[in-house]
Formats: structure tokens, C-alpha cells, sequence
């Protein structure tokens, strides 16, 4: 085996992933909570005035439902312990709870006291709060990134918070229903200008008609997926778990990519494009590496997805 998943990572060397993202969640975690909270307004509401969050499905706040009865009947002190508490990630029955939803049951949690905030249900964030001088610093930052990095910003915050999953112990994820793949004749093929193995294009055409089984297909047995600023998710059960908690109705859009013979009948393929989430729709493209290695059966040993620096990136495709 001339590569193992580690030695996987390291293909393309030259790409350029955006560093300001965990740079900036890192300056966020050093806040004290509420700090954070306010921050998170601030960022969230200044965001909004561009681009706007779609509204979670109905049918998937339900997952949420019971965490947010329980926050509408809180005294305004206790919402803002529990915001508080969630932000330090504190061991609480509810941030328990907030800790078993995977990450855009997270996110349409917080969509939604967002707007009970707005609306006076939730604790608001005091009027005329004053951040401190570190926080107004990163929220300087964060307003020098591109729109793409924003939104993975806000959303790692999000993710962060509650309590630590991995401190459960065995738990059910509370996660949303798996949609059924799109029909045949809805189904779009893209093409990539450089790049015509058939592996990467059925990657890239099965996703966006979200048919997970056939992409889980196209890995090795032992595949790996990295996505942005995470370790690899290894082996297919694994990796099946997080497209079907993750990656439905997600658009790539590859542009253009290259593809090279290395050791031992593997082949390495880099793409680059964009992909819009469902939560904002066309109006955020995040400029997307895709870094394949293929193994001699042309099956998917080992795909990085990077959040790239810059736009300029999209056309670096050297080694
Ligand atoms: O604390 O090929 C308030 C993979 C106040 C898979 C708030 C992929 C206080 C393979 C404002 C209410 C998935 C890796 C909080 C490809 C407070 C693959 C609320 C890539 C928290 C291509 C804040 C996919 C709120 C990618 C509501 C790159 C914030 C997907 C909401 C990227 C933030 C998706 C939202 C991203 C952020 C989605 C909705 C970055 C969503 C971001």
C-alpha cells in the first residue's frame, strides 16, 4: 500500500485552505459567554443585512422542539443561564441534550430562538451590551472575510457549543430524516474542464441528487473523507453516517481540476469550485478544493475538502 490515510492528507501540498476560519474561532473561544453570545448577534445580524438564513423546514424543527418548549418556559434569567451555559459548554441536562442534534439540527436551534429573541419570547441580548475590546477586534475580523468563511464561522461556533459529545458515552444522534435521492430526470451531470474520471464525476453527480448509497459505493473499503478543518472520517459506515447527517441538498458546482498518476496505480485528482449550502442558497458560493486519491480500482481512498484562501485559489491547481 503506497499510502496510508495520513500520507493521504498531505496531496497537493500547494493548496491554499482558508486558515483566517479556525484562526478566528480560536480568537472567539478565548471570550468569556457572554462576550460569545453577543458577538454571534452582532456578527449574525450585520451578516443579515446581505445575506439572509432560509428558514429550516418544518418537518426538521421538530427535532428541536422539545430543547425549545423547555427554553420558552424559562424565566428571562434562566434563558440566559442556559445561552450562557451552552456557550461555556457546560454539563447541564439541556446542554446534554443540545450535545445529541447533529449540526444543522444545531443550527435551526439557534435559527429559531434567534427569532423568538427578535420576537421577545427569549432573553434578548441586553440593548446597548458593549463587547470588550478583544471581541470588537474579532468581530473586525470576521468582517474582512468573504461571505463563505462568515457563514463557517458562525456555523463552527454553533457546532462548538453545548456539551461535549464525545463525553456522552453511547447516544442516538437526533438528526434529520434522510431525503429520498432525486428522481432520474431531475438529476443534473456536471462536467469539469481538465477532469473526465468517471469516479470524481459520480462523486460529484451523486451528491447533488443526494443518492448517498451510490457515492458510499465509490469508496474503498477503508475511505476516508476530511471535511473542512476536521480529521478524516474513516471507513464507509462511518462516512455514510455524516453524508446522510450532513450533505443533503448541498450544490457542487466543480470548475476545473487536474489529474495525475502517482505510486502504486493510485491516481490523485484535484477539483476546484463551489458549493452553496442549503441554508443560503445561490447567494454564497464557498470556494471549494476537492483533493482525490484514488486507489488502482479507481475506488475513493482518500477525498479532502478544503474551504480555500482565496478565490485565486479556485485556479491553483499545481502540485
Ligand atoms: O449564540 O463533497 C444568535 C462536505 C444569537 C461533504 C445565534 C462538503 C446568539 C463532502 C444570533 C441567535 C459536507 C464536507 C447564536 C462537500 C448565538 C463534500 C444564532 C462541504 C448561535 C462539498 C446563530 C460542504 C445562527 C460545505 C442561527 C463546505 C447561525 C458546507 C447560523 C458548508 C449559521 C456549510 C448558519 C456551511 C451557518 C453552512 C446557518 C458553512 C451555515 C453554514
Amino acid at each position: 500500500m503506497p499510502f496510508t490515510i495520513d500520507s493521504a492528507r498531505g496531496i497537493f501540498p500547494n493548496t491554499m485552505a482558508a486558515d483566517a476560519v479556525p484562526a478566528t474561532i480560536a480568537r472567539f473561544n478565548q471570550l468569556s459567554a457572554e462576550d460569545q453570545l453577543a458577538w454571534i448577534w452582532f456578527a449574525y445580524t450585520e451578516m443579515g443585512s446581505t445575506i439572509t438564513v432560509a428558514a429550516p423546514g418544518a418537518a426538521n424543527m421538530i427535532f428541536a422542539e422539545g430543547l425549545l418548549n423547555q427554553v420558552k418556559q424559562m424565566s428571562p434569567m434562566e434563558q440566559t443561564q442556559f445561552m450562557c451555559d451552552l456557550a461555556n459548554r457546560a454539563d447541564t441536562p439541556e446542554c446534554r441534550t443540545y450535545a445529541t442534534f447533529t449540526t444543522n439540527i444545531k443550527l435551526g436551534f439557534w435559527y429559531q430562538l434567534g427569532q423568538f429573541m427578535e420576537q421577545g419570547i427569549v432573553a434578548p441580548i441586553p440593548e446597548g451590551y458593549k463587547l470588550s475590546a478583544n471581541a470588537s477586534a474579532v468581530l473586525q475580523s470576521v468582517r474582512e472575510l468573504d461571505p463563505g468563511q462568515q457563514i463557517t464561522v458562525l456555523r463552527n461556533a454553533v457546532v462548538d457549543m453545548g456539551y461535549d459529545p464525545s463525553k456522552l458515552g453511547s447516544y442516538t444522534p437526533v438528526a434529520e430524516a434522510v431525503v429520498v435521492p432525486k428522481a432520474v430526470a431531475q438529476r443534473t451531470q456536471v462536467s469539469i474542464e481538465g477532469v473526465t474520471n468517471q469516479t470524481v464525476l459520480d462523486y460529484i453527480n451523486n451528491m447533488n441528487a443526494n443518492d448517498f448509497d451510490v457515492v458510499i459505493g465509490l469508496f474503498a473499503a477503508n475511505g476516508a473523507l476530511q471535511p473542512p478543518f476536521q480529521k478524516p472520517i474513516v471507513g464507509k459506515e462511518n462516512v455514510l453516517r455524516y453524508l446522510r447527517e450532513e450533505c443533503q441538498n448541498l450544490k457542487l458546482l466543480p470548475e476545473r481540476g487536474v489529474v495525475e498518476s502517482v505510486d502504486g496505480g493510485f491516481t490523485q485528482v484535484k477539483v476546484t469550485g463551489k458549493v452553496q449550502t442549503p441554508w443560503f442558497g445561490a447567494a454564497v458560493g464557498m470556494n471549494i478544493a476537492w483533493r482525490f486519491l484514488l486507489d488502482a480500482e479507481n475506488k475513493i481512498f482518500f477525498v479532502a475538502i478544503d474551504l480555500l484562501a482565496s478565490p485565486k485559489e479556485l485556479l491553483n491547481l499545481i502540485r
